[in-house]
């Protein structure tokens, strides 16, 4: 049987990263059967698309996983595909807590003709094999004989074959100057950010956080070895096709057992398997200098960190209160010291969130160095406290929010400011941390550093951007550079000049050290 694994778009924004599930569960595939995977991100794609592609291609099962916020995206492909009979199966983490709803149990349309409860990596394989024989079921939960969940070990990981699988949909390097980028340096041929996971589960279980209800709170790991394999696979693929790989370790908490993570990063050191690589880790696990260190020696070089806000009140009201926002400078200079950047994610919209947020929450973020803050509105997902805290006090505006998809548009109303307020907050947030002189600032501020790092900050805050701001179609593109002319016209001057006078031995000069990452 030919099956589809296809993961939505939501139309607005892109993913500059492909989804773990996929590679996961191609690798968890019984033989005898072939797996294609499309991302709607690399690959957008409508209804009539999708159901040509599964009749030509003569797909035998389709797999979808989405996100809440996809997931109306996710239910249109998937009836576009039961219509020409193709049988559907839905997973994730929406189905999972609305399972009724992909099934039409809660008198809506049916969506999907199975769906894979929490995480799928036992139940997928038993789902093929029942799609093969035409006997698929509604409903497949991950439960041991006794009919207890059963939360998958990582001890026993799968391969994933890094070297064989066709990853040209992922390459972030356009196609027209492919040819001429592999020449450069160790070569730009392809460029590509690789979903890797260590570890799964987080006990935190902060308000509006989906994890811990889904993945538990009890932590389990892969084995360093494992992870320390898949590295130096990737590593290989990269340098036999002249191109750069980074990876994102996706663990919630990447350090969230620190003695563990550092010896996994020490083995990683050892093995020689250093890629650029990006992880969350939470503010309260940085203040480990030796982390620090062996975060930066193994080839770290940005780290997400859900500071979410810099209002103690807010924090405590999250759940969040570990997070100590006195400690949040100190936490990015550590990083900073060993050229490891922040992406700093901030949400607004929360209880004791007034007016003028995003000004006081920009003035902290002027002290801090370098980074890529981003911004978003709190938003009750599905099934988590936040949600039923909400639902309970009768504040939910949009209580369905996910079957039609706004960008950045609450679903609730604030305490102290109005919707239309909050949404005003996002949008002052992102139009001033991006704006042209705050770019140029961000450059500007790395001027002692080799000019690798100042590039790799621009590079990845033009991306970035990209998240509120709609930067699709080439038009935006030249709007964006024509705006940040004089950071780029300085930093191309800088380039040329460092070029002509470049040492012998090009590694003496720091600019090898691009710390890509572009995440
Ligand atoms: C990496 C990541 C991202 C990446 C993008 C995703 C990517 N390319 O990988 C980035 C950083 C860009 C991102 C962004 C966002 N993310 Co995110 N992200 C994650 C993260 C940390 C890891 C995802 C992952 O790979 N997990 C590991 C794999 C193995 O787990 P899995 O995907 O759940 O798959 C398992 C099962 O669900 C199941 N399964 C999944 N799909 C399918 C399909 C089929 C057919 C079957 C049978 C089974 C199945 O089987 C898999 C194996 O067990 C998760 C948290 C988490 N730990 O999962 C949040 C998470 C998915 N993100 C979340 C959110 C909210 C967001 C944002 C909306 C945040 C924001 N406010 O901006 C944005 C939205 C981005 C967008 N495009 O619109 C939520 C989603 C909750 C929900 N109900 O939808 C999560 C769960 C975190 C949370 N805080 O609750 N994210
Ligand atoms: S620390 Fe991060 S992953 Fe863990 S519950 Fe909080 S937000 Fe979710």
């Amino acid at each position: 049987m030919r099956i589809l694994l296809y993961n939505p778009d939501n139309g607005v924004t892109r993913n500059f990263m492909p989804h773990l599930w996929m590679f996961l569960l191609q690798a968890l595939t019984p033989e005898g059967h072939e797996v294609v995977l499309i991302d709607g991100n690399a690959q957008p794609m409508d209804e009539a698309g999708i159901a040509r592609f599964v009749r030509e291609q003569n797909i035998g099962l389709v797999g979808i996983g989405a996100m809440t916020r996809m997931i109306a995206k996710a239910y249109r492909m998937a009836d576009a595909i039961r219509a020409v009979g193709v049988p559907v199966v839905m997973g994730g983490p929406h189905v999972t807590e609305e399972a009724d709803e992909a099934l039409g149990r809660n008198g809506g349309p049916r969506h999907a003709d199975a769906v894979a409860l929490g995480e799928a990596d036992e139940t997928w394989p038993k789902i093929v094999e029942d799609a093969a024989r035409g006997q698929l079921k509604d409903v497949y939960s991950p439960v041991d004989d006794f009919g207890q969940e059963r939360k998958p070990s990582l001890k026993e990981y799968p391969a994933i074959p890094w070297d064989k699988i066709n990853l040209d949909q992922f390459n972030l390097v356009p196609k027209m100057v492919k040819r001429t980028l592999q020449r450069i340096s160790d070569g730009w041929g392809t460029f590509r950010i690789i979903p890797m996971e260590s570890g799964r589960g987080c006990p935190y279980g902060c308000e509006f956080c989906t994890v811990t209800g889904f993945f538990g709170d009890s932590i389990r790991f892969r084995t360093n070895e494992s992870v320390v394999n898949e590295l130096l696979l990737l590593k290989a693929r990269a340098k036999s096709e002249g191109g750069q790989i980074a990876v994102f370790f996706i663990d919630d908490n990447f350090a969230i057992n620190i003695k563990r993570t550092k010896s996994l990063l020490r083995d990683i050191i050892a093995a020689g398997a250093q890629v650029h690589w990006v992880a969350q880790i939470s503010a309260n696990l940085l203040r480990d200098e030796e982390l620090v260190d062996l975060i930066a020696a193994s080839g770290g070089k940005w780290v997400f960190i859900g500071m979410e806000s810099i209002d103690p009140t807010n924090l405590a009201d999250v759940n969040k209160g570990f997070n100590k926002p006195g400690e949040y400078a100190a936490v990015l200079q550590r990083l900073a010291q060993r050229n490891v950047y922040a992406i700093t994610s901030f949400i607004f919209g929360m209880d004791n969130d007034t007016v003028g947020v995003a000004e006081r929450t920009l003035k902290e973020i002027r002290t801090w160095p370098a980074g890529l803050p981003i911004f978003g509105l709190l938003t009750p997902l599905p099934a988590t406290p936040l949600y039923k805290r909400l639902e309970a006090a009768g504040r939910l505006t949009r209580p369905k929010h996910w079957q039609e998809f706004i960008p950045f548009e609450m679903a609730h109303t604030p305490l102290k400011m109005t919707i239309a307020e909050a949404h005003a907050e996002v949008k002052a947030g992102w139009a001033t941390a991006y704006s042209p002189e705050a770019m140029a600032q961000a450059v500007d501020s790395l001027k002692d550093k080799p000019l690798g790092y100042r590039i790799n900050i621009f590079i990845a805050r033009m991306c970035f951007r990209g998240i509120y701001f709609p930067q699709m179609g080439p038009l935006s593109w030249l709007k964006l550079i024509y705006q940040n002319r004089r950071t780029i016209s300085s930093l191309v001057k800088e380039g040329f000049s460092t070029w002509r006078g470049r040492p012998t031995n090009p590694v003496a000069n720091g600019n090898l050290q691009t710390g890509v990452g572009a995440a």
